[in-house]
């Protein structure tokens, strides 16, 4: 049976690790070495996705009047700029991630000579983007990267995610993994959360859909 396994890796930004990452996951550098442990195993495709907005991104509180403008805590909803019959409820942040900015960039400690492919999300700043590989629209979906189609080129079977953070951006990525087909796996000591006391109801999902959740050296037996 074909096994081809490729690596994805989330969202290991500046923006997203302490000590100045204006979205810091806590231990989101911790998960740094484990990482590039993975990276130098042979994967079919290694990628590395990067969270890239516009300064006028919906998803940032300091683009929505007062007093529905708390970054982490007030959530709007967005309608589907084709269709207003669609819509979905999405949380604000903090400015993270801009186009251009150090906060954008992976961090120096990432081997990305090892990493074959760059894959940047959160473009369009009308929809937020979680998923590497699409906005949550479906009717229609308004962007979508070519992370799917890479993966599919070179007959990827398995998808291991890893990165930051285990529940939003690693979770959307790795649950449309498994519904693009691709047997998916996340690693759970190579993903940091921005709530880890939310974790338990992210791996019942994942058991629901059938995304395994492993540890790096855990000896797994693919079924
Ligand atoms: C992410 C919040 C906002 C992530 C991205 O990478 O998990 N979280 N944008
Ligand atoms: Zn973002």
């Amino acid at each position: 049976m074909a096994f081809k396994p490729a690596l994805v890796i989330v969202d290991v930004q500046e923006d997203f690790c302490p000590p100045n990452g204006a979205l810091a996951v806590a231990g989101g550098r911790e998960i740094v070495p484990t990482i590039n442990e993975l990276l130098a195993l042979p994967f079919a495709l290694k990628v590395a996705t990067k969270d890239f907005h516009p300064r006028d991104h919906i998803s940032f509180a300091s683009n929505h009047p007062a007093p529905n403008n708390k970054p982490f805590k007030s959530t709007i909803i967005i309608k589907n700029p084709h269709n207003p019959n669609e819509s979905q409820e999405t949380q604000l942040w903090p400015d993270h991630c801009v186009q251009g900015t150090k906060g954008s960039e992976l961090v120096p400690e990432l081997d990305v000579s090892k990493v074959d492919k760059i894959v940047n999300k959160g473009l369009d700043k009308r929809v937020e983007m979680y998923s590497a590989f699409a906005d949550p629209f479906k009717n229609p979906c308004v962007a979508r990267s070519d992370l799917s189609q890479s993966l599919r080129e070179v007959g990827v079977t398995d998808v291991y995610v890893v990165g930051l953070a285990a529940d939003y951006c690693v979770k959307a990525t790795a649950i449309d993994s498994q519904k693009e087909g691709f047997k998916t796996w996340v690693v759970g000591d190579a993903t940091k959360a921005v709530d880890p006391s939310s974790l338990g109801k992210v791996h019942e999902e994942y058991a629901r859909l059938g995304v395994a959740v492993v540890a790096k050296d855990s000896p797994e037996v693919r079924k």
